[in-house]
C-alpha cells in the first residue's frame, strides 16, 4: 500500500444517463484527488490499446462499440491505495452482480442486448495504471504524489 494513482473512465452509459457527477463525488467524498479530468471520445485505437487484453474475444466488437458510441470522462485520481479502493467503489463487472452501494451496483441498469454497459472503468492494479494513463492522457504519465517525509 503507498501512494498510487489510478485511471477511471466514466463510459458513454455513465455519461448519458447522468452519473459524471456521481462518480466525481464518490471519489471526493473518499478523500481522493483528481490530477487530470477531461471529456473525450475513445478511438478504436485506443480500445485496442487499453482492453488489448480482450481483443481476440468474441465480445470485444460489441464494447468497440459501445465504447466509440458517445462521449466519455476520462480522470487521473490519486491517493493513499486509491487502486484498491476505486475497483471497491466500482464493483463487480456485471452490474446485475455488482453490490448495492458500488458505483455498478447503484447506477449500472439491466441490458437487453449482450452488451455489457456498466457505467465506469478503474484501473485493476499499478501495472494497469501504469499502462493505461498515458493512454488516454498522452502527456501523461504513472506519478504518485511523494508522500511527506
Ligand atoms: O475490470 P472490469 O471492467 O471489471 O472487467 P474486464 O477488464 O474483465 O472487462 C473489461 C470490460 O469488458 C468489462 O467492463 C465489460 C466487458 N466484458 C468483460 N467480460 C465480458 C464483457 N462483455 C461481455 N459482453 N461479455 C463478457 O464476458
Amino acid at each position: 500500500m503507498a501512494e498510487e494513482q489510478t485511471l477511471v473512465l466514466v463510459k458513454p452509459d455513465g455519461v448519458a444517463n447522468g452519473h459524471i457527477g456521481d462518480v466525481i463525488t464518490r471519489i471526493e467524498h473518499r478523500g481522493f484527488t483528481i490530477d487530470a479530468l477531461k471529456v473525450t471520445h475513445a478511438t478504436a485505437d485506443q480500445l485496442h490499446q487499453h482492453y488489448a487484453a480482450l481483443v481476440g474475444e468474441p465480445f470485444f466488437p460489441r464494447i468497440e462499440r459501445f465504447m466509440t458510441g458517445g462521449p466519455m470522462v476520462a480522470m487521473i485520481v490519486s491517493g493513499f491505495n486509491v487502486i484498491e479502493a476505486v475497483r471497491k467503489m466500482t464493483g463487480a463487472t456485471n452490474p446485475a452482480e455488482a453490490a448495492p452501494g458500488t458505483i455498478r451496483g447503484d447506477f449500472g441498469r439491466e441490458w437487453a442486448d449482450k452488451t455489457i454497459r456498466n457505467v465506469i472503468h478503474s484501473s485493476d492494479s499499478e501495472t494497469s495504471a501504469r499502462r493505461e494513463i498515458p493512454i488516454w492522457f498522452p502527456d501523461r504519465q504513472y506519478a504518485p504524489h511523494q508522500p511527506e517525509k
